[in-house]
C-alpha cells in the first residue's frame, strides 16, 4: 500500500532511540522531549485509524505540565455522551499507543496492520485531527512530528499552533457536533464564553473595581498568553493583573496550581494581603484560589472549595427554578475530609468518590443529571445531562412562569454556556467563580469561610518499585503489601480527626502518601510515619 511506503519513508526522519521503552499513562507519554520525536510521529499515525475508526475529529495536545518533560495526549472530545479518554481505542487502555510506540522501525507497519485488523478498520473514511501545541521551545518540533505522521497516513490535519488543552478540547467537540458547542475557533471559544460571563454577572448589582479586579498566576505558560487574549472580549467585566506571565520565570517553576497546593503557599510574584489571587497550572486546565489574611497568613480555596461554591450556586438556582434535577459533586480520596462532610451533612448533596485522574471523575459525574467533579488540586468542571439542559432551555422560554423562575432558568442556562464540559479549564472555572462571587457578592473571605479545611500535607516517597502497592475503596485502602494497610490504621488511630492513605502515582516514579488530621502538626507527622511505613 502507497500509504504505507510514505510512513516507512517518513518515519526514518523520526527515528525511535535504540532501547527506549515508554508507556501510555494517565497523562499520556511523558519523557524528556530529546526522546519524545517518534513518539509524535506513531501518534499522529494512531490518531489518523482512531478517526477513521470512529468517524470523528481526534485531538492531540503537545503539553507539558512538568518541567523538563513532554506529554502527548490523544483524546476525543464528542458532546453528549461526553468521549473523554487519554486513550485510543475504546477498551485498549492505551496498548495500542505503547505498541506503537516502541515498536522498532522495521515492526511500525506491522504493528499498524495489527491494529488495523484487531478493530476492523475501514481505510475508505477521511481521518482528522486537531493539533495543538503549548509555550516549550519543545513543542513546535514535536507538533511538527505530530503532523507529519498524520499526513504520512493520508489524514486530513487543522493546526491550532498554541493554545490550551481544554482549548483544544472545546475545538474537537465543537467539530464532532457540528458546531453545536459552538465554533471550532478560539475567536468562537472566546466569544461563547465571555458572553455567557457577560451575561451571568448582569444579575450582580453594583460590582465595586475591587470586586471586578483578580490577580493570576499564568504559572509562565500558555494560560497568561490566551487569558490576555480573552481578557479583551470582557468590556472591562474583570480587571486582570497577570503575573508570572512568561516574560521572565520558567514554566511552573515556584509558580503555578500544584506549586500553591501542594507547597501551600503563595507563588513568586507580588501579591498583597487581600487580594483575591488564583494560579494556573501550566497547560491550563487546573486552578486554585488563595489569599493572604492581613495577618500574612496564607488561605487556599482549592478544587473541594470551588466544587462547594459551585454546586451551592448550582443548587440554589435549581430550586429557585424549581426543576426537580439530581445534582452530585465528584471527589478523589484527596478531597479534604471537611468538604465532603460539608456537602453531604450540610448541603445535602450527594458525594462520590472515584480514583484519581480526570477521566475516573469524568465518568462518574455522567450518571447525573447536573455533575460537579472536581480534583483537590484544581482541576475539574461540570456536566450537564442532555435531559437537564433540555428542561433549563425549555424554563428559560416559558413565558408563563414569575421572574423568580425566569431568573434562575436564564442564570443556569448562561452558566452552562460558560462552563467548558469537554475537560476542566481553568479560564473557563475562573469565569465561573468570579461570575457567583459577584451574584452573591461575596468576598474571598467569606468564600473561604463556608467550611474550614482540616490541616493536611502530601508527601512523595521514592521506592525501589511503586507498583508493589495496589489499592481498593478508590485508592483510599491498600491491598499489597500485606500489613501495610494495618500499620496505617494504626498510625491514624493515635490523632485526632485523622484520615491517610498511599497510591502509587500515574504520572511519576513515586508513592504519594496523604494525611489529614486536626493540627498541622498531627498531619505533618502522620503523613512522615505513614511514609516510613511504605518503605
Ligand atoms: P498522580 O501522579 O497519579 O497522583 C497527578 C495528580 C492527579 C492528576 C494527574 C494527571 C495529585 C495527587 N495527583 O496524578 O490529580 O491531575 O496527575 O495530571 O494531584
Amino acid at each position: 500500500m502507497a500509504q504505507f511506503e510514505e510512513v516507512s519513508k517518513q518515519s526514518i526522519l523520526h527515528p525511535k532511540p535504540a532501547g527506549l521503552v515508554l508507556h501510555y499513562g494517565t497523562a499520556g507519554f511523558r519523557s524528556n522531549s530529546i526522546h519524545l520525536d517518534h513518539i509524535m510521529f506513531r501518534m499522529g499515525l494512531l490518531a489518523v485509524l482512531r478517526s477513521k475508526k470512529t468517524k470523528s475529529t481526534i485531538g492531540i495536545m503537545v503539553t507539558a505540565d512538568v518541567l523538563r518533560y513532554s506529554n502527548v495526549c490523544l483524546f476525543l472530545s464528542q458532546m453528549k455522551p461526553i468521549s473523554f479518554m487519554f486513550i485510543c481505542f475504546q477498551e485498549d487502555n492505551g496498548s495500542y499507543a505503547t505498541m506503537l510506540a516502541n515498536a522498532e522501525q522495521e515492526e511500525l507497519i506491522s504493528a499498524l496492520n495489527e491494529i488495523i485488523e484487531k478493530e476492523g478498520i475501514d481505510k475508505s473514511p477521511e481521518a482528522s485531527v486537531f493539533v495543538g501545541k503549548d509555550t516549550r521551545s519543545s513543542s513546535a518540533s514535536l507538533s511538527q512530528a505530530v503532523l507529519d505522521g498524520v499526513h504520512a497516513l493520508g489524514g486530513h490535519s487543522k493546526d491550532y499552533g498554541l493554545v490550551t488543552t481544554p482549548q483544544l478540547h472545546y475545538m474537537v467537540c465543537c467539530k464532532n457536533t457540528q458546531g453545536k458547542y459552538g465554533d471550532a475557533t478560539v475567536e468562537g471559544y472566546y466569544k461563547k464564553l465571555c458572553q455567557a460571563f457577560t451575561q451571568l454577572v448582569g444579575n450582580a448589582s453594583n460590582r465595586t473595581d475591587d470586586q471586578k479586579h483578580l490577580c493570576v498566576d499564568g504559572a509562565n505558560g500558555i494560560g497568561a498568553l490566551k487569558l490576555r487574549e480573552m481578557i479583551s472580549h470582557l468590556n472591562k467585566g474583570l480587571q486582570v493583573t497577570i503575573f508570572n506571565d512568561g516574560s521572565k520565570g520558567k514554566l511552573n517553576h515556584q509558580c503555578g496550581a500544584d506549586f500553591v497546593k501542594v507547597q501551600q503557599k503563595t507563588p513568586t510574584g507580588e501579591v498583597n494581603p487581600g487580594d483575591r489571587c488564583c494560579s494556573f497550572d501550566g497547560d491550563a486546565d487546573r486552578i486554585v484560589y488563595y489569599f493572604t489574611d492581613s495577618q500574612q497568613v496564607f488561605h487556599l480555596l482549592d478544587g473541594d472549595k470551588i466544587a462547594t461554591l459551585i454546586s451551592t450556586f448550582l443548587k440554589e438556582l435549581l430550586i429557585q427554578a424549581g426543576l426537580n434535577l439530581k445534582i452530585a459533586v465528584v471527589q478523589t480520596a484527596y478531597a479534604n475530609g471537611s468538604s465532603t462532610d460539608y456537602l453531604e451533612n450540610t448541603m445535602n448533596v450527594t458525594v462520590r468518590c472515584t480514583k484519581t485522574g480526570v477521566k475516573h471523575l469524568h465518568h462518574a459525574a455522567l450518571e447525573f443529571d447536573v455533575g460537579v467533579y472536581f480534583e483537590a488540586n484544581g482541576h475539574g468542571t461540570v456536566l450537564f445531562s442532555k435531559a437537564a439542559e433540555d428542561k433549563i432551555q425549555q424554563l428559560a422560554q416559558d413565558s408563563r412562569i414569575d421572574d423568580e423562575r425566569k431568573r434562575a432558568a436564564l442564570m443556569l442556562q448562561s452558566t452552562i454556556n460558560v462552563i467548558n464540559q469537554t475537560v476542566g479549564d481553568a479560564l473557563s472555572d475562573m469565569l465561573l467563580i468570579e461570575a457567583i462571587l459577584a451574584i452573591k457578592g461575596m468576598t474571598v473571605e467569606q468564600w473561604d469561610r463556608i467550611y474550614t479545611d482540616l490541616p493536611n500535607r502530601q508527601l512523595k516517597v521514592k521506592v525501589s518499585d511503586r507498583r508493589v502497592i495496589d489499592t481498593t475503596d478508590a485508592e483510599r485502602r491498600a491491598v499489597s503489601p500485606a500489613g501495610l494497610q494495618e500499620a496505617i490504621d494504626q498510625l491514624v488511630k493515635t490523632y485526632r480527626k485523622a484520615r491517610s492513605f498511599v497510591r502509587p502515582s500515574g504520572t511519576e516514579d513515586v508513592v504519594r502518601v496523604y494525611a489529614e488530621a486536626d493540627t498541622q502538626e498531627s498531619a505533618d507527622a502522620l503523613a512522615h510515619e505513614v511514609s516510613l511505613a511504605v518503605y
